[in-house]
């Protein structure tokens, strides 16, 4: 029984890749140097498998940016607007993933060039870079860099090391594409017989270059498919089998193949991979129909790619033995259910972490472990003290009294339809809240971060090593409220925010003073090019031990005479953005987190906070990645959550919520019954999407700029925006806001924007008075 890796994290244990990218973006090292870096961590990656014992360890799976950006590049698919600046191939794909912007110069013209689209990875937090045709794209095999997946290849070679290159498949690349703005008539899974022979040929040169087995990735299969995706299936496989090619491994995860089973049936492959953690349920179906009575290889998907709780030794080797049960041992490989990706580097750089919880966690090069320590014992070789040490963790961590809370269990039994509802429909809520603040129509507020300075960020650096007392940096913090509220004052907007100074990610700072997390110091994962995040991990039953939030709100809310907003995440978006329990399901994990929130609403109302914002922008991406009942019992308790958070204060406290990063069903957002909602929204000029949010009965922000350009909208530009929505949105509704927060954002473009912005809407208010 063989062991394999699907892909290890790129990122480096101190995030090197990172750290040598954005110096390169800068200037600061040269192509060379950034080459040599990702060469380095390749043979890194590859010698820590190989001396763990991985039998078959994945190449191509590095990526300066993205894995999928990285095949649109190699494919030719490459829109026109990023090959103009006689740019190196590096410097394309750069600019395909984060744009181009250049100032003029006596010679030259000014650049700005936007990136391609980006989008969420399924259902995790990375985000791919999405492949954008058109009628002019010539799909070929572009060797101005080399051919990556061969390169790469040859490069572990070279280090004696022999690997299995991983690539998106066809199906999955097309479709996980879109069409460029110029060719909106374009279909591109109708782009198959064109990219299929530069498949072809690819994969013939990593045969040539001695490749025996390739991974091939058609994740969307754990999708609804329309029927005529499902088709192509058979037709793209047929023909990449008709070269002389690599054994196709052919990989699916995240979820259950099932209702595409039959798109599945006769491929020519060598293998298929299926994700046993997510889609246990699968097992028989997929190995009866697909593995039994052939000669295909069955991967075992069973160590979590998505999450870093310790491997259940004695559960896994219950699947491995009935797998090769079914299928006889020599056909059985034991490996990751996906990717590495998802999951910290090495637990081992933890050195703050509890020393009982960390025995229960798991980061990537401990389950490359798990999956060589598995297939050894699958094959007959002694493990036994490592099985023990895995059954004592996993003992202890069921029998710990850490991680169960009898009051927050006694009080998740008091959940109820009262509980998760306000005291009167909004209609009712609306006019004490008129009476109450009497904000202007059209009235202006921003989404809660100013931008985060480098002062900022030292000074929070400073105090979290000790360097700095608590009263220093509480009066640093003070001082930093003082700015951002006079800015908003002289700027003339209405609702303030204190800009959250205080604050680096948000789920990690709320993850940070909830009792039930546990977080790292050193648990980065990637969410896109160079962007990293540390989920908190919850770890037991979640409650709030003391306020969070209410030393800054109040202290904001005491230095002007606005109505100042408390800024909350809500329950979906901190569980999502989390890694979470598997011994609970989601939804108690979701309404426990809705419990803590709504203490944390109830003293922020207490304390004379009583415009309260609870933002949810991952409320989208945890959607069931199939339609059916398991999204409409998600969408359920999603909305729950929310509502035991922000229900239980007065009628005249205005629950504001924010959105962003995702196309929204405004369905979705109703049952939330939050009294104002501010929305990104100003990279969508279809009418009918205004449309659709103009039967949103509460009253709505549509984001009016974008917050990750530097571009400033004019005074005009606003009103004609503004305009435009009118046309199908009523005034009286309308909230006058940006897309998301500023805290990305340089305080000059903050200024000029906003002051813009706030000047749109005066001359609205005075157009209708
Ligand atoms: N927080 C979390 N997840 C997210 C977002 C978030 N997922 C979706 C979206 N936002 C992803 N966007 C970003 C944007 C910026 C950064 C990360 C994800 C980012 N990270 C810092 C970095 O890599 O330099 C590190 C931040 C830190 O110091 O904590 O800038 O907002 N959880
Ligand atoms: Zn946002």
């Amino acid at each position: 029984v063989q062991s394999a890796v699907l892909g290890f994290p790129r990122i480096g244990g101190q995030r090197e890749l990172k750290k040598v990218t954005e110096s390169y973006w800068k200037g600061g090292v040269s192509t060379e140097d950034l080459l040599t870096k990702g060469k380095e961590l390749r043979a890194h990656n590859w010698k820590l498998q190989k001396e763990a014992g991985v039998d078959v360890i994945a190449s191509n799976d590095f990526s300066f940016y993205d894995q999928v950006l990285d095949l649109s590049l190699l494919f030719n698919a490459i829109p026109e607007r990023y090959t103009k600046f006689d740019l190196a191939p590096i410097d394309i794909l750069f600019a395909m993933g984060r744009g181009l912007q250049r100032k003029a110069t006596e010679t030259t013209a000014a650049v700005d060039v936007t990136a391609l689209e980006m989008v969420k990875w399924f259902d995790s937090n990375y985000h791919y870079v999405r492949p954008t045709f058109s009628h002019a794209t010539e799909f070929k095999l572009n060797t101005a860099a080399g051919v990556k997946p061969v390169d790469e290849y040859l490069e572990a070679k070279a280090l004696g090391i022999e690997t299995r290159p991983v690539i998106v498949g066809p199906v999955s690349y097309l479709f996980l594409g879109k069409a460029d703005k110029d060719s909106l008539d374009l279909e591109p899974i109708s782009l198959l017989d064109k990219v299929l022979p530069v498949y072809k040929e690819l994969l013939s040169k990593l045969k040539a270059a001695g490749a025996t087995q390739v991974q091939i990735d058609e994740p969307i299969l754990v999708l609804d498919l329309p029927q005529e995706v499902q088709d192509k299936f058979a037709v793209a496989y047929k023909e990449l089998a008709s070269a002389d090619v690599p054994e196709l491994i052919f990989t699916t995860y995240f979820g259950d193949v099932r209702p595409n089973l039959a798109a599945l049936k006769d491929l020519p492959v060598s293998g298929f991979h299926f994700d046993f953690v997510r889609g246990a349920e699968q097992f028989d179906e997929v190995v009866d129909a697909l593995i039994v009575g052939t000669n295909k290889t069955l991967s075992v998907g069973i160590v979590d790619g998505r999450n870093i709780w310790k491997n259940d030794f004695s559960k896994s080797t219950a699947l491995i033995s009935k797998a090769i049960e079914k299928v006889g041992a020599d056909k059985v490989v034991v490996a990751t259910s996906s990717s590495l990706l998802h999951t910290p580097v090495d637990l081992e750089n933890e050195k703050k972490l509890d020393a009982t919880i960390k025995d229960w966690f798991s980061f990537a090069t401990q389950k490359v472990d798990e999956v060589v320590t598995l297939a050894k014992n699958a094959s007959g070789e002694d493990v036994s003290q490592k099985f023990a040490a895995n059954a004592a963790s996993i003992k202890s961590r069921k029998e710990s009294s850490i991680t169960t809370n009898p009051k927050v269990q006694e009080r998740m039994a008091t959940i109820n339809e009262a509980l998760s509802t306000r005291k009167s429909p909004f209609p009712e809520r609306l006019a004490v809240q008129q009476t109450k603040y009497n904000l202007p129509l059209f009235p202006t507020t921003t989404i809660g971060s100013f931008p985060q300075t480098k002062d900022i960020r030292i000074n929070r650096n400073k105090f979290a090593k000790g360097e700095l007392s608590a009263e220093d940096y509480d009066a640093f913090i003070r001082s930093e409220i003082d700015l951002v509220v006079k800015f908003q004052e002289e700027v003339g907007l209405d609702v303030l925010v204190h800009g959250e100074p205080e604050r680096n990610d948000m789920v990690q700072y709320f993850g940070e003073q909830l009792d039930g997390y546990a977080f790292t110091t050193n648990g980065w994962v990637q969410s896109y090019g160079s962007r990293y995040v540390r989920p908190p991990v919850i770890v037991g039953d979640v409650s709030r031990p003391k306020a969070m939030t209410v030393k800054e709100s109040v202290y904001a809310q005491s230095i002007t005479s606005k109505p100042m907003k408390g800024m909350l995440t809500g329950p979906v978006t901190c569980l999502r953005w989390s890694f979470p329990r598997d011994d609970v399901s989601q939804k108690v994990q979701s309404l426990q987190l809705g419990l803590a929130l709504r203490d944390e609403v109830q003293d922020l109302e207490a304390a004379g906070i009583t415009v309260i914002q609870v933002d949810e922008p991952a409320i989208r991406e945890g959607l069931p990645l199939r339609a059916g009942k398991e999204r409409s019992d998600y969408l359920n308790w999603a909305a729950q959550s929310f509502r035991v958070a922000t229900s239980g204060v007065e009628n005249s406290t205005q629950i504001h919520s924010h959105f962003c990063y995702s196309d929204l069903d405004p369905n979705h957002i109703k049952a939330l019954d939050a009294d104002v909602v501010s929305i990104e929204f100003s990279k969508k000029d279809d009418a009918n999407y205004i449309q659709e949010f103009s039967n949103y009965p509460n009253h709505i922000g549509l984001g009016l700029f974008d917050i990750h350009s530097p571009r400033i909208p004019s005074k005009e530009e606003f009103i004609s925006r503004i305009e435009e929505i009118l046309k199908v949105y009523p005034a009286e509704k309308f909230w006058v806001n940006p897309d998301c927060g500023l805290k990305t954002r340089g305080w000059e473009e903050v200024r000029a924007s906003l002051t813009n912005m706030v000047e749109a809407a005066k001359y609205f208010r005075e157009k209708s008075a």
